[in-house]
């Protein structure tokens, strides 16, 4: 019998090599240090992918011979990120930056904060997942909420550690950050490709981005990508240190490569020393970089922040000036968007800026385009920001030919030829086609199937070009009543049309699952959510967050098709400029009837529910008075004019001396029947008093005994940390129980609730003698209303 020690086995002789090899892997692309030379490396490698040949078993997800590539797969899966991944706000001005801190201060009640800087890469943002310390996931950023699996891909990057280093990672632990694409391997891989004919790359942002993406890992492999930490994501059984500045070294310790430019900065100064250091420094990095970024080092105060929509409070991109090149305008077209809006763009002969091809570029609307007076066959200079699209910038006078005209806007629209109009005071001119304009059609629809709508996966462009121009579908409703025999007919008569060869029998089957994935995706899309479906519907200035605040007040879609702009209104975030554009959009009979047929085709929202009890506190008639934007009507005003008339129907009525009577001053009052005698006027408080109504009885504020909430009528301050619980917390239990939670302590704060570290807040209180509790006293409250 032979006995095999432990030294000599196959099993621990691949961990001993697969440990050196890492080893030579993180100091030579983690640690700019290399150890061992390039043949020992190979000589390793060589060796371990033997024994792994050998012994099948022996394969692991951390074995440096996957960094090779694996064989081609057909699609990427999806991934649901445990925890959303972030996008960033943009600043391009110190004045924006002097305001981000400001806004951070106040919020936490601290001054000159500490920040954590480090450079904006110009890559890719990845989500990497660690369990049990060992690479098993990583995905690009997607949505934010959904992403592509690209872990085979991203094995093959030297830089990405297989397994963590240390044993202080929490058991599950998720690591963002930048895959870029140095400067100097770029230029090296195309200086290949060129000679040896191979695909060229853009740019390192283009290389990268295209590498990940390769269906192929093997390709990926062959490409030079470097990888930058800079974030955390989920993070399970195990905790950070509480400091951006400290997880960012917690991540070097483990493996990760993390930019030697990250620093801390303290207050805005503090960060602009920074941007105009790295700034200048910026031509002479190893890597292509797009701007800074700030992020507050106190994680704690990260979390207190929190978030509007998918970018943090407690984060900012400060970019720098765009690039701007030189070029010739060919042509001056417009294009036509969901909403009928005309832009006028430049057709420019090609140009390079900032390392991608342009072609066109916005003009953005007719004030522009007279403003730069703009000409074909002008010079001009475009420009560049990171992903916006490109715009002009200016003309160059100088090189104006002889003989060019001034720009007009067309009178009719290029694809239906309907009038284009410009309504008094609008910067936008739209085709008034409306619904039988193929081009707004196509985009609505485009936009109603979209990944963050009703994410009707495989419902491209290019289809709903077909269906719309073949007359298929007129509207969003109509793609619920496609079935495969339409999308064959459909099929058969673009080839028609563009004299492409009929199908073989063998492309019809392929065709034939094609159009029924179609269908398969079209019908999984009818179980969505109110805010999807209200995203989905294309109304003019709602975005995704608006269409979730939509939501999350209102709750059911049968109510918020019948409201009135003032009552939109009450909504915090939503302005008078969203809420009448919401009115116009559901006060359309076309609108009304294409949602009555999408509901009749089984679009379902199963997430319905009742108004949130926040909304009581701006049920107030003070409230709705102060929301319909009379002239002079402050808020002040609202407020004793609500007073003066409890029956608020009286205010349509009343005559002007009743309301000078009732206290208000001449002027105003004056304004006020001016307002209620303005076409509409009358009608809009009528029509917004009835849904007034019906929303204080739905929201249980009917003023009736018994349903008063706690707090009602009075306004909390938070200030300082809480131990048990974050302020936004705070603030949402005790809004619940009635009370309006405010920014600064007036006379008319009710009480303030003083954390620790409270700072200037709780002075004032003291000053002013407001009442103040402590977080012992809060939480008895709490827990007297039956909350824990
Ligand atoms: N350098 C850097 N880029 N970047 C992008 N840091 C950084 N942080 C980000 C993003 C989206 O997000 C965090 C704030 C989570």
């Amino acid at each position: 019998m032979t006995v095999t020690t432990k030294a000599n086995t196959p099993a621990n002789r691949a961990a001993e090599l697969r440990a050196r090899i890492e080893e030579a892997n993180h100091r030579y692309h983690v640690l700019d240090d290399a150890q061992i030379p390039d043949a020992d490396y190979d000589k390793l490698m060589r060796e371990l992918e033997a024994i792994e040949a050998a012994h099948p078993e022996l394969a692991a997800a951390d074995s440096p011979t996957l960094r090779v590539g694996a064989s081609p797969s057909r699609e990427f899966a999806e991934v649901r990120h445990a925890l959303r991944m972030l996008s960033l706000a943009n600043a391009f001005s110190d004045e924006e930056i002097v305001d981000f801190v400001r806004r951070i201060e106040e919020h936490l009640d601290i001054a000159d904060p500490v920040f954590s800087v480090e450079p904006k890469f110009d890559g890719l943002a990845i989500s990497l997942r660690y369990e049990n310390g060992v690479f098993v996931q990583g995905a690009t950023r997607g949505d934010g909420e959904t992403g592509e699996d690209v872990t085979v891909n991203l094995r093959t990057i030297k830089a990405i550690p297989l397994r963590l280093r240390g044993d202080d990672w929490p058991a599950v632990l998720e690591v963002r950050g930048e895959v870029y694409m140095p400067r100097a391997d770029f230029e090296r891989y195309n200086a290949h490709a060129r000679e040896h004919g191979g695909k060229v790359l853009a740019n390192p942002r283009n290389g990268a981005a295209g590498s990940l993406r390769q269906l192929d890992s093997s390709i990926t492999a062959s490409r030079p990508l470097a990888f930058f930490a800079y974030a955390p994501g989920a993070v399970e059984n195990g905790s950070l240190p509480n400091a951006h500045s400290a997880l960012m070294r917690k991540f070097r310790d483990w493996g990760f490569p993390v930019s030697q430019l990250v620093e801390t900065a303290r207050g805005a100064q503090g960060c602009l020393d920074y941007y105009r250091r790295i700034g200048e420094a910026r031509d002479s990095l190893p890597f292509d970089i797009d701007g800074v970024v700030y992020k507050l080092d106190d994680l704690a105060g990260q979390r207190e922040l929190g978030f509007v929509g998918r970018t943090p409070r407690w984060a900012i991109a400060h970019k720098f000036p765009a690039q701007e090149q030189q070029t010739k305008v060919e042509a001056i077209i417009i294009n036509i968007g969901r909403t009928g809006a005309a832009t006028p763009a430049a057709v420019l002969e090609p140009v390079h800026v900032g390392g991608v091809t342009v072609t066109n570029a916005t003009l953005h609307n007719a004030d522009q385009v007279a403003r730069l007076d703009v000409r074909v066959g002008d010079t001009v200079i475009v420009r560049r920001a990171g992903d916006v699209i490109p715009e002009v910038v200016r003309v160059v006078p100088a090189l104006r030919p002889d003989g060019t005209q001034a720009w007009a806007m067309p009178t009719h629209c290029p694809i239906c030829g309907s009038e284009i109009v410009r309504e008094d005071g609008e910067v936008v001119a739209r085709c008034s086609g409306e619904l039988i304009c193929p081009a707004q059609r196509v985009q609505s629809i485009f936009h109603f199937a979209g990944r963050r709508a009703m994410d009707i996966e495989g419902l491209g462009e290019r289809v709903i070009e077909d269906l719309v121009a073949l007359g298929f579908v007129k509207s969003p409703a109509d793609l619920y009543a496609l079935t495969v025999a339409d999308f064959a007919e459909m099929r058969r008569r673009a080839d028609e049309r563009d004299g492409t060869t009929p199908e073989t029998v063998k492309a019809g089957k392929v065709a034939t699952r094609w159009a029924e994935n179609l269908i398969e995706s079209i019908d999984h899309s009818r179980a969505t959510t109110l805010e999807r479906f209200l995203y989905a519907l294309g109304i003019e200035h709602v975005g995704e967050s608006t269409a979730k605040a939509l939501a999350a007040w209102f709750g059911r879609l049968q109510l918020i098709r019948h409201l009135p702009w003032p009552l939109l209104k009450l909504v915090p975030d939503i302005g008078g400029e969203v809420a009448r554009s919401i009115d116009h959009f559901f006060t359309q009979e076309g609108n009304q009837s294409a949602i009555d047929e999408l509901l009749m085709r089984g679009v379902n929202l199963k997430d319905e529910h009742d108004v949130s009890p926040k909304l009581r506190q701006s049920l107030g008639s003070d409230c709705l008075l102060a929301s319909f934007e009379i002239p002079k009507l402050t808020g002040k005003r609202a407020t004793q004019l609500a007073a003066a008339f409890e029956d608020l129907e009286r205010v349509a009525h009343v005559p002007e001396h009743q309301l000078v009577t009732a206290g208000l001053p001449a002027d105003t009052a004056a304004a006020l029947v001016r307002w209620r005698d303005e076409g509409g006027h009358a009608e809009l408080f009528a029509r917004s008093l009835r849904s007034w109504n019906t929303l204080r009885e739905l929201a249980g504020s009917a003023g009736e005994a018994g349903q008063s909430l706690p707090l009602d009528g009075q306004t909390a301050v938070l200030t300082g940390t809480l131990k048990s619980m974050t302020r936004d917390e705070a603030k949402d239990r005790l809004e619940r129980l009635g009370a309006k939670v405010a920014g600064s302590v007036s006379k008319k704060t009710s009480f303030v609730v003083a954390g620790e570290e409270a700072g200037s807040k709780l002075g004032k209180a003291q000053e002013l003698g407001v009442e103040i509790w402590d977080e012992t006293r809060l939480l008895a409250f709490l827990a007297g209303q039956g909350g824990s």
